[in-house]
């Protein structure tokens, strides 16, 4: 048991389910008692005398833990040489279209070794749960070849029993089309389709995402492996509306996608079709500020009724940072999100967008006890105090997992 008192201010969403509006609970003054990494009960004023261990947040903002819904964790290398082409405003996808980007990333993810790419994504955890982080979404899509994309999706599954975060894993086979398979689109389509059943078997992913862009995959690619996927269990999300709007969106909401993710280029009829769906949308704004492109239409998504997450889209090429609270500083000052807004999209939203909001996202009794106690004293100053780190304490299933300074 452990007793988290001298709470200044407790601020959490409620309930299991996705929302647009984001209603925030706040206590002054209040304690958490966690039990079997459950929240047991939650209060204000003087903690009751329970014999167990004691923490004391020292009148410290607490929130719950934060979650990182989309991400790119396991890669090999990195891709610095691109910014210098970014620099003389060479477009993403004509970087993808020359041999580089995604495809420069999956050269040195072949080379590497299950041992090297794990040691690798395990530094990037640890870094990311001193940022507050307890869970961690990971999609794979640097292999594009069987042995490659098993690979990276085994790292996942070996690194969620070695460290705090909780990792849900996604299959990414179709991220782009590989050198090889360049004359046969239909051909790598199939291969990677093929792969689905094995997944499922070694429970490798649970859910499958597709790269829906000009050049990359059509809606209609899209579509066709997304179907196979929730044909075996996977759940689908979609990468949409990055750069153009080619229809990705209207199709993952009409599949009953769990989440639409970058909407960048989102259309008014792509907003309406995710608001009918329930789908997440899942916001990158650190990707925005990377690729100096335009910041996706976040306030109309909440006015129309579609729930916002907001991620940090780490990856090597469009946003080499999992700093996910300098996500949610852009948040606040580019999407005009109010912390409320902010922290209700990277708890409970974020966690319906991996179908978890049921156990996480929320300071709840009977939920799961991930909680961040912040160097601040109200919610406001974490959005305020943008470019460093200010976490204090970290708590991943009621036990400590961090703490500043040790
Ligand atoms: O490596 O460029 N957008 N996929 C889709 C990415 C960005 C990751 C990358
Ligand atoms: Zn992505």
């Amino acid at each position: 048991m452990l007793l988290i008192e001298n709470i200044g201010v407790l601020a959490t969403p409620q309930g299991t389910l996705a929302t647009a509006e984001s209603t925030v609970v706040t206590l002054k003054n209040a304690y958490v008692l966690c039990d079997n990494g459950k929240i047991v009960e939650i209060g204000t004023g003087k903690a009751p005398e329970f014999s167990c261990d004691r923490l004391d947040a020292n009148g410290c903002l607490v929130t719950p833990g934060l979650i990182d819904a989309h991400t790119h964790l396991v890669f090999g290398g990195w891709r610095e040489h691109e910014l210098s082409l970014k620099r003389q405003d060479v477009p993403y996808l004509e970087i993808l279209a020359q041999g580089g980007g995604i495809l420069s990333t999956v050269k040195k993810t072949r080379s590497a070794s299950l041992e090297e790419l794990s040691e690798k994504a395990l530094g990037i955890l640890q870094e990311m749960l001193c940022l507050g982080v307890t869970t961690c979404e990971a999609k794979s899509g640097y292999g594009l070849d069987v042995d490659t994309e098993l690979k990276q999706l085994r790292v996942t599954q070996e690194l969620n029993e070695l460290q705090p975060i909780e990792l849900v894993s996604t299959y990414l086979g179709a991220h782009a089309l590989p050198r090889e398979y360049k004359d046969d689109r239909e051909g790598y389509l199939a291969l990677m389709e093929a792969l689905l059943p094995r997944i499922k078997e070694e429970n490798l992913a649970e859910f499958c995402d597709v790269f829906c862009e000009t050049g990359v995959f059509s809606a209609d690619e899209a579509e066709r492996i997304l179907r196979a996927a929730q044909k075996h269990d996977l759940q689908a999300k979609m990468h949409a509306d990055e750069i153009d709007p080619i229809g990705g969106t209207e199709r993952a909401a009409g599949l009953g996608a769990v989440s639409v993710e970058h909407l960048i280029a989102a259309t008014d009829a792509g907003i309406e079709a995710m608001k009918n769906s329930g789908t997440v949308a899942v916001l990158l704004p650190a990707t925005s500020f990377y690729l100096d492109k335009p910041y996706a239409r976040a306030r109309d998504m909440l006015q129309a009724g579609v729930p916002v997450a907001v991620a940090s889209d780490f990856n090597p090429g469009s946003c080499p940072s999992f700093n996910l609270q300098l996500a949610m500083n852009l948040a606040c000052w580019k999407y005009r999100f109010t912390a409320e807004e902010t922290l209700n999209a990277v708890t409970k939203n974020a966690a319906a967008a991996l179908l978890r909001a049921d156990r996480l996202g929320t300071l709840e009794v009977g939920k799961q006890a991930d909680l961040v106690l912040w160097d601040a004293n109200n919610l406001d100053y974490i959005f305020y105090r943008f470019g460093q780190n200010l976490t204090k304490t970290v708590i991943k299933n009621g036990k400590i997992v961090y703490m500043k300074g040790l």
